[in-house]
């Protein structure tokens, strides 16, 4: 099979690919993904995304943890939000963690009907390329962007994942392309580059900017969680 990389920039374009056939990565790299890739390589059980706020009081008699981010901070009431410093062994080791978040979670619910959706981070980059490479499928790289907005660093990641991969993919699509590029463009300074971009800002100002640094690690998790029903686990390989 000749496989072929897409990338989808922001949720607002979904519907103009065919996903049922495609392994889906959903890629919110500030901050649900590297959260969700950092809670489950720390033994999270499972991380179920729901959409609303409200959705979460649904599990509430259930033992299981409930975060809930809107705007970059943590809803009131709920136990906590979308920091990867949250997602740490001692906190989420054998646990469910119930999640919404502005973008993140909304992306995941637009993916469900692929083939199997994944989640990629900076933070688990080199696995989850090595697990594509070896699958007979299409991919499609979805970018959760900011309330249906292209972002910067969703795009740089789809972008490293796209040069990762380029050996082992005949067809590039020309966003998969540009996303490459603007990857190779700001790879050395990761940093300075994202530093750019209007969520780092939004993070700056809320006194959050430790959680850019942390979310621009590479290769520290080996987890790739995999959505299985309604629920985030470890894929098993
Ligand atoms: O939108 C999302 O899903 C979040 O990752 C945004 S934030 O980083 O928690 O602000």
């Amino acid at each position: 099979m000749q496989r072929k990389i897409e990338v989808c920039l922001t949720p607002a374009l979904i519907n103009l690919y065919d996903i049922k056939d495609s392994i889906v990565v959903v890629i919110d790299i500030l901050r649900a993904t590297s959260s969700i890739v950092y809670g489950i390589d720390n033994g999270a059980k499972a991380i179920i995304p729901v959409a609303q706020v409200e959705d979460c009081l649904n599990y509430s008699d259930k033992g299981f943890l409930l975060a809930a981010e809107r705007n970059g901070e943590v809803v009131e009431g709920y136990d906590f939000g979308n920091s990867p410093f949250s997602y740490t062994r001692d906190k989420v080791e054998g646990k469910t963690i119930v999640l919404t978040t502005t973008n993140g979670t909304k992306a995941l619910h637009l993916a469900r009907n692929a083939h199997q959706v994944v989640i990629g981070s900076f933070l688990n980059l080199q696995a989850l390329c090595s697990w594509l490479a070896t699958q007979d499928k299409n991919v499609l790289l979805l970018c959760a962007g900011w309330k249906d907005q292209f972002n910067l660093e969703d795009t740089l990641f789809a972008g490293a994942v796209a040069h990762e991969l380029r050996s082992s993919f005949l067809a590039f699509d020309d966003a998969s392309v540009a996303a490459e590029d603007l990857y190779l463009l700001a790879k050395d300074n990761l940093r300075a580059y994202v530093g750019k971009s209007s969520h780092s800002h939004r993070m700056v100002a809320l006194n959050i900017e430790e959680d850019v640094q942390f979310c621009l690690q590479l290769n520290i998790c080996e987890a790739i969680p995999v959505l299985i029903d309604d629920s985030l686990v470890a894929l098993t390989q």
